[in-house]
């Protein structure tokens, strides 16, 4: 559990959290075609950007602004039916910020900083005394008061949360080096050659894109930037980098945040980047116990709650039990005459009889025909598999009709499957 520090007062209900849910995410392939990144389903129930929302919220915080721009209608859609019980009566707001609306006919936002500059009326409108800048498209829980209380007691201008990650994948994100009292003395964004931690040859220390600023001292150096000719207004490329220089920028460790069940679990974030790490994560959920606790009711995943009828299993008019074992299984589905074995089934998919299906993660409205196989593979919402289709027990044939990815996962999607003819 993270531990609040006792006798001070909530720092989090003078803050507002600020989602950067604007980027595509072009690894997860086309998943993101019609969806940003932070839009896609996760865990039977949620989309990923619940994650962060809803730290958000069990954190304390009452203000929540969410910047979006690729392809933002299904995010949009989903944050207006699931996410909209803040009230204004009660100070709480929540506001989504398209880009094409702030900035001119032809430019969207360059970078994720501009993304908080060119809403930086509506931000000073509410007068928050501190901003929680988030990334949208990871999957944690993480008490951002936590983080708030260690950014006031140390004095820093900006905190940024960080992780331990193999030295190997440290070219992904913002890589830091830090002095014994965890203050920044090196940062370099996406570096080809990550530095590890001193020591440590196989370990980096990298940034979660998650800062806390002061809005005043925020809004100066979004200021000061949006002047600089050579910027490219990005919080990784330009701010934070400006305030590592100044010696005023201090890490806070994801340990000391993350919300766990129990002393001994992980502590658990994933950027679910890729198709590969999207459907382990998944399917992760399917153990026993699972890393990331989704039944937690201290620290609940609030989403878009939507109406559906009970999930139904049939025995078919055969005697085939239609089942599901070590399987998430959401409202609206029926498993007919088929066992369901280690899979995510989100709301209203339909299995029918005859098949097997393993370690599959079927997104809303999936349908499975009759005689269908099914092993490691995620299915992209509506999508109806024909009657008789076996993916995943021949990896060529696979790979020349699906999207295979190298840990052999197969993302199926409606033009793959009309393109099968038939
Ligand atoms: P990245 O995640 O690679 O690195 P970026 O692509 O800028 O950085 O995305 C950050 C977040 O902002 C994402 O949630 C994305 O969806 C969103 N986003 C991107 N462009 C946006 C825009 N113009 N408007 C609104 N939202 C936008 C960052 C940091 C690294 C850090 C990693 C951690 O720069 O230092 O290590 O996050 O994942
Ligand atoms: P299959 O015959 O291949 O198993 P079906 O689509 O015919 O699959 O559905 C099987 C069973 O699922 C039906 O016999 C019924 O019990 C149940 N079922 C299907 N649709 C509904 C529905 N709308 N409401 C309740 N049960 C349904």
């Amino acid at each position: 559990m993270s531990t609040r520090p006792v006798h001070s007062a909530p720092l989090a209900r003078s803050a507002m959290a600020y989602v950067l849910a604007g980027g595509r995410g072009s690894r997860l392939m086309e998943l993101t075609d019609r969806r940003a990144k932070p839009a896609v389903f996760f865990g039977a129930k949620s989309r990923i950007i619940d994650f962060a929302l809803s730290n958000a919220i069990n954190s304390g915080i009452r203000r929540i602004g969410v910047a979006t721009q690729y392809k933002a209608h299904s995010l949009i859609r989903h944050m207006q039916r699931g996410w909209n019980f803040l009230r204004p009566e009660r100070n709480e707001s929540f506001d989504i910020l398209p880009a094409s609306q702030r900035v001119s006919e032809t430019e969207w936002y360059a970078g994720t900083a501009d993304a908080v500059f060119q809403n930086l009326d509506i931000i000073e409108s509410y007068g928050p005394r501190y901003m929680v800048v988030l990334a949208g498209d990871h999957v944690y829980k993480m008490d951002y008061e936590v983080m708030l209380q260690r950014h006031v007691s140390s004095g820093a201008e900006v905190t940024v949360a960080c992780i331990e990650v193999p030295r190997m994948e440290a070219s992904a994100f913002g890589v830091m080096h830090v002095d014994a009292s965890d203050r920044i003395i090196s940062f370099l964004e996406k570096p080809a050659d990550p530095p590890s931690i001193p020591g440590r040859p196989d370990v980096a220390l990298a940034s979660m894109g998650i800062y806390v600023f002061e809005t005043r001292l925020l809004a100066a150096e979004l200021r000061r930037d949006a002047l600089e000719p050579g910027s490219s207004r990005d919080f990784g490329k330009d701010i934070i980098p400006a305030l590592v220089a100044r010696g005023t920028a201090v890490a806070h460790r994801f340990e000391e945040s993350c919300v766990r069940s129990g002393e001994e679990a992980e502590a658990y974030w994933r950027d679910v980047g890729t198709v590969d790490a999207f459907w382990q994560a998944n399917i992760d959920l399917t153990d026993v116990v699972p890393s990331l606790d989704i039944y937690d009711r201290d620290w609940p995943i609030w989403t878009n709650g939507e109406v559906t009828p009970p999930a139904k299993f049939v025995l078919d008019d055969d005697g085939r039990r239609g089942m599901a074992v070590d399987s998430l299984v959401s409202g609206g589905c029926i498993v007919s005459g088929t066992h369901v074995r280690r899979s995510l089934l989100f709301s209203h998919v339909r299995v029918r009889s005859y098949g097997m299906v393993e370690g599959a993660v079927l997104l809303p409205g999936v349908i499975v025909g009759r005689h269908v196989r099914l092993n490691k593979v995620v299915v992209d919402s509506d999508v109806v598999l024909p009657d008789g289709l076996v993916v995943g027990e021949d990896p060529e044939e696979d790979a020349r009709r699906f999207r295979r990815s190298p840990n052999g996962v197969c993302l199926i999607t409606q033009p793959m499957i009309d393109a099968l003819g038939g």
